[in-house]
């Protein structure tokens, strides 16, 4: 009888613990924060990223995306996701070279100056990359990179001399130190709020992407673009390292492949989006054409500077990764 018993009881608790664990995972909505507005590149491929998820996992894991910075300032997103206030997010990581200066691998001056010459970069830092961003419990999705990034002024510019005091607006470490290298002040700012900096008169410059200009329609402010071609700085979209353990194996492959599919548009894009904002530039009333000669002698002196300040302060780790891209070369 007791053995009877047992026997029930066992095949009970086993018939439980079938149906716990067939029983579907609670379905789950993940926010995603994004810095930039809802009609830049990045964030349409994000919200496809987003859409591709939420059906490829059958409604298992939902995505909503917050483009804008309007979850969290396009600076708190990392923090964010770090800690477990979002499970994922966007994040131009170069705006982190403070806290390593691998992360402003995409943002030295000359180093890297087309789509091309990009990938190979990036094939090169990537595994470094993913290493760091464990170690800061962070796992790396996918990236995308900038289109290629050049000079806005309200004003002609041959020269550095002409740059003398203009307040210039940074994005990084990077884009300061190019300001305070030309004799320019820098004042960090995010690009969701560059249109009112320009229009207040709180700057009136910058080096970005033609994507940028077109994005905050900075003709209404500035007059001239210089195809300088200077670096692509890249966007990551990172999730919780703890998020992505809890993570099914069949849920995570639906991810990483949504992930490559992303990677993929949102390169592709970044660069049809070169030629077509340039032109948006341009019928928005801005002269947009390449650097003189004389400037890109002098800002190609400047790369210089900051590719052997980067070399030292990313000392034996970023040497492995410069020497890794230039072999690829
Ligand atoms: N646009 C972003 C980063 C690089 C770019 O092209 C910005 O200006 O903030």
């Amino acid at each position: 009888m007791t053995k009877i018993k047992t026997t029930t009881m066992a095949l009970a608790v086993s018939t439980a613990l079938t149906a716990v664990s067939v029983a579907p995972a609670l379905a789950e909505n993940w926010d995603m924060p994004m810095a930039y507005s809802g009609s830049n590149f990045h964030s349409v491929t994000g919200a496809e990223f987003a859409e591709c998820v939420t059906t490829g996992t059958g409604g298992d894991i939902s995505i909503t995306t917050h483009p804008s910075g309007s979850l969290f300032a396009g600076a708190d997103i990392k923090r964010a996701i770090q800690t477990g206030q979002v499970p994922i997010g966007e994040r131009l990581l170069s705006g982190h070279q403070n806290e390593n200066p691998i992360f402003g691998i995409d943002s030295i001056p000359f180093l890297s100056p087309s789509f091309d010459d990009h990938d190979k970069l990036w094939n090169a830092a990537k595994p470094t990359m993913e290493e760091i961003l464990a170690e800061q419990n962070l796992t790396l999705l996918y990236s995308v990179p900038w289109p290629p990034q050049g000079l806005y002024f309200n004003q002609e510019v041959n020269a550095v001399a002409d740059m003398e005091g203009i307040k210039f607006r940074s994005y990084n470490n990077a884009t300061a130190r190019l300001a305070e290298l030309t004799g320019m002040l820098p004042v960090q700012i995010e690009a969701a709020e560059i249109s009112q900096a320009f229009a207040t008169g709180v700057a009136s410059s910058m080096v970005s992407s033609g994507a940028t200009g077109y994005d905050r329609k900075v003709w209404e402010s500035l007059s001239h673009f210089y195809e300088v071609d200077a670096w692509l700085p890249r966007n990551y979209v990172m999730v919780n390292s703890g998020v992505w353990d809890g993570t099914s194996d069949a849920n995570k492959n639906v991810i990483m492949g949504c992930a490559k599919l992303a990677e993929y548009a949102g390169t592709w894009r970044a660069k049809e989006y070169t030629g077509f904002t340039l032109q948006g530039l341009r019928d928005g009333g801005m002269n947009v054409q390449p650097a003189g000669d004389g400037l890109m002698t002098e800002l190609r002196a400047i790369g210089e500077t900051m590719t052997a300040e980067w070399l030292e302060a990313a000392g034996d780790q970023g040497k492995a990764i410069v020497d890794a891209y230039r072999a690829a070369q």
